[in-house]
């Protein structure tokens, strides 16, 4: 019998629909669908090839459990007895050594889920997710400015209305390829396209900035001066901060920010041009300004030009920040921050914990505070965090500071691992448990653009893997803490989270499956009749004085190492990779981009090996030299075990939103004569772990 099931995709924060197309309970083919509310039917090759994930040979379809060094197959009632035996003791004495690892991979059900859980279930306050190396910077400067941090405060569809788009270190072509439509339809009316990165990358701009990483803020304040000097200044709306933060622009000119960015001085004068003469021009950024120790403040510097200049919050203009993760936005709304609770609530407001505490039925006391945030808690891990739950993430990859984090986790003493691959981190872990992935569970996710759309199951788990929101709710059984825990079905488990959010600023409650199985809805959403929010920043500002915030930002010009280390993503690969080195459809492999003449200088040729050492370790990769890159910068990408995290820091933070300095660091670089395998080849799960002990219990 075949049949066909409309879905969202598994991977990036763009959430395209597709149909899923079953044969005899097989998915056998994807197909785009013109209907898709986001992207209307263009869905790139990741999308399209998803189905490599779902029966892969190496999908987890049993519980692991470490035995004499190896990890080998055992029943669920072995894994969570193991789990009760080792997490049991640690909760009775100090539950703060338990730590919980989420992801914005999540649907917002299991998002919302594991923040109870942690909190509810087994009462630490040490739970943060991935989504602290993704959008952290982006989200606590929209934060401090307007209280509330939607990543688009707009449809994609406006940014066809624009007629200036800067981007700021944003890959569009290859990280998000179906908004490029809304790009070209802005060029197809006349917009221009400006791209500041410091590579030419892939795409429709007809003017490159090639700044140096990490001086984007500069770039953005000049900008600002020179709207005020050329009487350009309308504030979007009342806002506190004006004065200051014009004051901290007053000293910058042409000249010095041109050369603090390594740019030309005309380019610069031009971009300025082109942002005064605009009507409705709108910055977008990426992860490049904002995966930065100043990423906070430069995401600041870049509200306050679009705020300040009139264009902030208004249809085809202003700024938006594009989120990455599938669930990058729900996954930030509803819990599984060190700091949040459900509906974008705050863990240090006397009222959300009030409010919250009396939801679940615990005394408000019960709830702990504020716990550690992502790179403080893996660093913590075999000090004050003994045993750790980690569920859709790969930090032994994708950490910064990648040997140093990796022998962390060695120090556990317990390690959870909740995925459907073996990924690197599952590989060390002490219990691996098979969860479910995207078309084999309910749930919902929330885009880019904020909007909330339904995922539908197709298909069952396989083997003996579990729904990964059954197998939270078996932990808190195991250990005992299981009443507040006892779902019915997945809709119960739905509807509670709907209504957990109600009140708050990421408000669904106006949500069902049954509104969802026919529309997709922008939050907030605050009853059933509610028709969802496209333009949710708007005076007065869910910030205490109903004023916009602006933030005065340091103009300060970093300092620039021989060989600066920038990294991201390539078009053909998904994150750690986890999924994408498995998929054969997404080809690639690792390499260290440079310019000719940097090579050149330390006597580099095309292909050559080159040996990198970072600040915890060092690998070997080829030198890929292209014109594309500025001189004196070199860029890896992250998906692969040996790749970028082996050299980036583990302690460059940034001190407002903890965000690892992915964009920016230095690197030493030295020349090897021989091509090592850089890329190991894939070792599946059983090639690496043998047949099940006889006697086992099964
Ligand atoms: N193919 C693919 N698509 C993806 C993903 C993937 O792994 N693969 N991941 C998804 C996720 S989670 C995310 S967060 C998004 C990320 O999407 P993007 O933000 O587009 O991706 P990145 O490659 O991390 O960074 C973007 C650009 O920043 C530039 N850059 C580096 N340093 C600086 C700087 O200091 N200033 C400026 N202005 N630019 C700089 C880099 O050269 C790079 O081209 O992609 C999503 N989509
Ligand atoms: N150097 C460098 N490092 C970076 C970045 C960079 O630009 N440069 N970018 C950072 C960013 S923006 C991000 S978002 C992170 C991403 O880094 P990770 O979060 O490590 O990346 P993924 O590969 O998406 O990891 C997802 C894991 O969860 C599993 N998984 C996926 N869906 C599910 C599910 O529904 N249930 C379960 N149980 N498991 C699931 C996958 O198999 C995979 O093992 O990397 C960060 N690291
Ligand atoms: S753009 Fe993102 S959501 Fe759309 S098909 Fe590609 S990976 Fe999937
Ligand atoms: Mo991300």
């Amino acid at each position: 019998m075949s049949r066909t099931v409309r879905t969202t995709c598994p991977y990036c924060a763009v959430q395209c629909n597709f149909d899923l197309h079953l044969e005899a309970g097989q998915a056998v083919r994807i197909t785009p669908t013109r209907e898709c509310p986001v992207a209307g039917g263009t869905v790139c090759k990741k999308g399209l090839s998803a189905l490599s994930d779902l029966r892969h040979p190496d999908r987890l379809t049993t519980p692991l459990l470490r035995r004499d060094g190896k990890l080998r197959e055992v029943s669920w009632e072995t894994a969570l007895s193991a789990f009760a035996a080792q997490v049991g003791p640690l909760l009775d004495t100090d539950p703060t050594q338990l730590g919980v690892f989420g992801s914005g991979a999540l649907t917002n059900e299991k998002t919302y889920l594991l923040g109870k859980l942690a909190r509810v279930g087994f009462g630490t306050p040490n739970i943060d997710y991935n989504g602290r190396f993704c959008m952290s910077s982006a989200a606590t400067a929209m934060n401090r400015s307007f209280g509330l941090d939607r990543g688009l405060g707009f449809p994609l569809a406006d940014v066809a209305k624009a007629d200036l788009i800067v981007l700021f270190g944003a890959n569009i072509a290859e990280t998000l390829p179906p908004v490029m439509q809304f790009l070209k339809a802005a060029k197809d009316r006349g917009a221009t396209i400006v791209n500041i990165d410091p590579r030419s990358t892939p795409g429709l701009s007809q003017l490159h900035l090639n700044l140096y990483p990490g001086t984007d803020h500069l770039l953005a304040g000049l900008l600002l001066k020179l709207m005020g000097e050329w009487g350009r200044l309308r504030p979007s709306a009342p806002a506190e901060g004006q004065r200051e933060v014009l004051d901290s622009v007053a000293h910058l000119t042409p000249e010095q920010v041109a050369a603090a960015c390594g740019l030309d001085v005309d380019d610069v004068l031009k971009l300025a041009q082109l942002y005064a003469q605009a009507h409705h021009p709108l910055i977008l950024s990426g992860r490049g300004p904002e995966q930065q120790t100043n990423g906070t403040d430069t995401v600041s510097a870049l509200i306050n030009l679009a705020f300040l200049s009139g264009h902030f919050g208004k249809p085809g203009g202003g700024y938006g920040t594009l989120t990455g993760q599938g669930n990058g936005q729900g996954g930030r709304e509803h819990g599984q921050k060190n700091d949040q609770l459900p509906g974008y609530r705050h863990l240090n407001s006397p009222a959300d914990r009030a409010h919250m505490a009396a939801f679940w039925g615990v005394p408000e006391s019960a709830l702990p505070g504020v716990g550690k945030s992502a790179q403080d808690l893996l660093l913590s891990c075999g000090d004050d965090i003994r045993a750790l739950v980690v569920i859709g993430t790969n930090p032994a990859i994708s950490a910064p500071g990648a040997p140093l984090i990796r022998e962390r986790l060695a120090a556990l003493d317990f390690l959870v691992v909740i995925d459907v691959l073996p990924s690197e981190t599952a590989l060390m872990a002490d219990l691996v448990l098979p969860g479910s992935m995207w078309a084999e569970e309910e749930g919902t996710t929330t885009n880019l653009e904020g909007r909330v759309q339904r995922r539908r199951r197709a298909m069952t788990v396989p083997g003996l893997a579990r729904e990964d929101w059954r197998i939270l709710c078996d932990l808190a059984h195991a250990v005992g803490r299981g009443e507040k825990f006892r779902y019915a079905d997945f809709p119960s488990l739905q509807q509670e989270f709907f209504a957990a959010t109600a009140g708050g600023k990421a408000d669904y409650s106006g949500l069902s499956a049954e509104r969802l199985d026919s529309g997709t809805f922008q939050w907030p959403i605050s009853h059933a009749q509610h028709p969802g929010t496209p333009h949710p920043y708007f005076a007065p500002y869910a910030t205490a004085s109903g004023r916009a915030q602006l933030h005065p930002v340091r103009m300060s010009v970093p300092e620039r190492p021989a060989l600066t280390l920038t990294t991201g993503r390539v078009a053909g690969q998904y994150q750690s990779g986890t999924q994408s080195r498995r998929n054969p459809a997404l080809k690639g492999t690792p390499d260290v981009q440079m310019h000719p003449e940097t090579a050149r200088q330390y006597g580099i040729s095309q292909g050559q090996a080159v040996h990198l050492a970072g600040p915890h370790g060092e690998t070997v990769l080829p030198a890929q030299l292209t014109p594309k890159i500025r001189p004196g910068v070199a860029f890896i990408a992250f998906h692969w075990p040996g790749s970028a995290n082996e050299l980036t820091s583990a302690h460059a933070l940034d001190p407002h939103s903890y965000m690892p300095a992915f964009k920016s660091g230095a690197v030493r670089a030295s020349v090897q004569p021989v091509l090592p395998a850089h890329s190991p080849p894939l070792r599946s799960f059983s090639a690496l772990n043998p047949l099940p002990v006889p006697g086992d219990s099964r």
